[in-house]
Order: structure tokens, then sequence, then C-alpha cells
């Protein structure tokens, strides 16, 4: 991609805007760039047949078929078999009448996907996307009928007001508690300026967590028992865990069950957070391992540090992925892949669930530096990885080099 190009595609993710070039300039000179080791593993491109407009959601429907689901950014989710040769895709859900999206704020759109752990026998799936009219994300439930999404099943579980069009988080993922975890970004702009992240008393800056099961209290899902700020006066009962500026992936290690996230940063640092229940990830008033702002602290708050960040002179927008679990390569088992969307830059991180350290951040060579949007799991565990160039993705797998 041309530089001007790349630029027309990087601006307006990043939220840099309020920081004047020559600051910027300044600020990403920090400390001395990590010279990594690297990884004997190289992403390959896969589904080459496939012409696919901005999937920046790639899952699996658990279910035994084997298929693979790209969601396209605009509002339409594809399933293909699981074959690397396949040509034609399957219109699964077509809801692009009713999405938000616009290429030149490309936060917008249908941003997140997740399969029913029993989707098998009830055919429900639910879809994150930020509405056609109004500045307003929904969390709905579709069903199937004759095997494919519904459009005319919609049930709305949420709707969440964005006081700007930018930071609108998106990631939707059931945990191995079968409940729905909803990533949502601090509402946008800079600086967090209503204090989202430090609020209790909003969605916003959160992750939440709802039992989709359920249906309580007037809403179409319950509130789980165990949700961390449930007896606390003024607080939002569906939040899991806040303090987060935007988190752009949010995924389970489908080995331990730990809940990874990366938090994109502002002006500094991007961060890798592992999610524990009732945390506080700091935004605003850290940036990764570092003080950003006293305006909404409050007393007495506990911080919890991401396990891992990198300076904006290494990257400026991360996008996590998932601990790979998958057995064609045994080089990355164990190992955290994720990269940055701006830098191109690709990595596997070790971590130590019990000492809770991370360890050695492998790069993986990828010459092209692709501006990697996502990545995502197929049923049997293999992780793929999608960049976007011009309008189209182009969907990677990982194999060994050696
Ligand atoms: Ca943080």
């Amino acid at each position: 991609m041309n530089r001007l190009l790349r630029l027309f595609f990087v601006l307006p993710m990043m939220a840099l805007l309020v920081v004047p070039a020559f600051a910027q300039k300044k600020e990403v000179e920090g400390p001395p760039i990590p010279n990594d080791p690297i990884l004997s593993v190289l992403p390959k491109k896969t589904f080459t047949n496939l012409r696919i407009r901005r999937p920046v959601t790639i899952t699996h429907a658990g279910d035994g078929s084997n298929r693979v689901f790209f969601a396209e950014q605009q509002g339409v989710i594809l399933a293909v078999p699981n074959d690397p040769q396949v040509e034609e895709t399957e219109v699964f859900l077509d809801i692009e009448d009713s999405v938000r999206f616009n290429p030149k704020q490309n936060e917008e759109g249908l941003l997140g996907v997740a399969f029913h752990p029993n989707f098998k026998e009830n055919g429900e799936f639910f879809v994150y996307y930020t509405v056609k009219k109004g500045l307003v994300s929904h969390v709905s439930r579709f069903k199937t009928k004759d095997g494919k999404g519904d459009p005319e099943s919609e049930e709305v579980l949420l709707t969440i007001d964005q006081p700007f069009w930018n930071h609108n988080g998106g990631s939707i993922e059931f945990g191995p508690d079968g409940y729905l975890y909803i990533a949502l970004g601090d509402g946008g702009k800079a600086n967090d300026p209503f204090g989202n992240g430090q609020n209790l008393g909003t969605w916003l800056g959160s992750i939440l967590r709802i039992d989709v099961d359920k249906k309580e209290n007037g809403k179409n899902y319950g509130i789980p028992a165990d949700n961390p700020f449930v007896n606390t006066k003024g607080a939002k009962p569906e939040i899991y865990a806040y303090g987060l500026r935007n988190v752009w992936r949010l995924t389970f290690d489908r080995e331990t069950g730990a809940c990874w996230a990366g938090d994109v940063g502002q002006g500094l640092w991007e961060e890798i957070d592992v999610i524990t229940n009732g945390g506080n990830y700091g935004w605003n008033v850290r940036e990764g391992l570092h003080p950003f702002s006293e305006e909404f602290a409050k007393p007495g708050a506990k911080y919890i540090d991401p396990i891992f960040e990198y300076h904006h002179n290494v990257g400026k927008s991360i996008t996590s992925g998932y601990v790979y679990r998958g057995k064609k390569v045994p080089q990355l088992v164990g190992k955290f892949l994720y990269a940055d969307y701006v830098t191109g830059k690709i990595w596997a991180l070790e971590y130590d669930y019990e000492t809770k350290k991370a360890g050695t951040n492998y790069r993986i060579e990828e010459p092209s530096n692709p501006p990697v949007v996502c990545f995502g799991e197929t049923e049997d565990g293999e992780v793929l990885m999608c960049a976007i160039f011009g309008d189209y993705g182009s969907i990677y797998e990982f194999v060994s080099a050696e």
C-alpha cells in the first residue's frame, strides 16, 4: 500500500487527531526500540479465491459444521467451508441496510459476531453493530431460518449511546462460563473527555457481561449473579471490568479460559490486558504502565497494569488476537498472537499465568507489513488473520518456517 493510501486508512482509525503533528514526532522518539527475536513462523495467504470486503470479524459457529464466518464491516456475514481453495461465499446474514458504516471513519459498522454455545440446538447468534441512524450501537440476537441468519428475527438486547463516532469497541464473545462479554470503547474523541473509563455509571469504557439465556427486569437478558458491581450503588450491573479506552479485540484462551484484551492507546502506549472480574484497567488515569491524567482519578482507586505494552515508536494501534491452541504450528502453542494495525508488525508473546508475567515477545516477519484488522479462530483452533488492502481483506494462516 502506498504511503498516501495508508494515511487515508490510518488517520481515521487513530485517536491522535488532537495531537498536533509536530508533537507526535517528538513523542515517538521514546525508549529504544526492542530487538525482538524472530520466531520461525510465517503468515501465509489463504482463502485467496475469495474477495471479501473489510472482514473485521472472523469466527466459527462451534456447531461441528467446520464453517468459517467472515463478517464484513458493511453489514454482511459470509460463510464458507473451512477449505482454503473454496471459490464461493454464502451470505449468512445481510443487515447492511441497518448498519452505519463510513469508510472515511472506519471504526463504525458491523464489528462483532458471536455464536451461542448451543447454536447447533437453538440457532441463536449475536451481532454488534453501529446503527444507521444516530450515534447508537446495538447488540442484537438473531436466529436462523432454513440454515441461514434471519434478519427479521432481530431482538435488540443492548442499545448503547455513543457520544462520538469513534471508539465503539465491538468485540462480543462467549466466555467459558456461557455468558456474553461485550467490549465497549470510552465513547470517543480524545482524552476520554467525560471520564467514562472510570465511571461505573456508564457502560462506556467497560467490558460488559450478560446472560442471554434469561430475561429479567424488563430486559432481554439477565445479569450474572457474580457480576462485580450488582450491589454497588449507581453502578451499571452489566459491567464486568472497566477503565478501558477502546478494546480492539477481546478473546478467550480456549485452554485456560483466560480473557485477553488489547486496549488501543491514545498518544504513547498500546497495551495487552488479561481481564479479571471487577478489574479497573486504568484509563484515562493511566495509559499502559504510565500516568495519563488525574482529572477523573478517584481516591484509593487500584489500577491493574497491562501484562505488556509497546511504545508508539513501535506501533500505534493494537490488534489483539488469540493465545494459539491449534496443532499446525507447534512453535506458536501457548503464545499470544497480536499485531499493530499501523506499522503492520506481528508478534507472538509468551505469558506465564502463574507468575502473571510476560516472557519473550517474538516477532513474526511479514515483509508487506500488513494493516492487520483482526484475528479469528477456526473450529479446530487454528488462527486466521486479516489485513485490509484497499476495500478488500487478505486472509492469512500461520505456517512453520522450519
Ligand atoms: Ca490500561
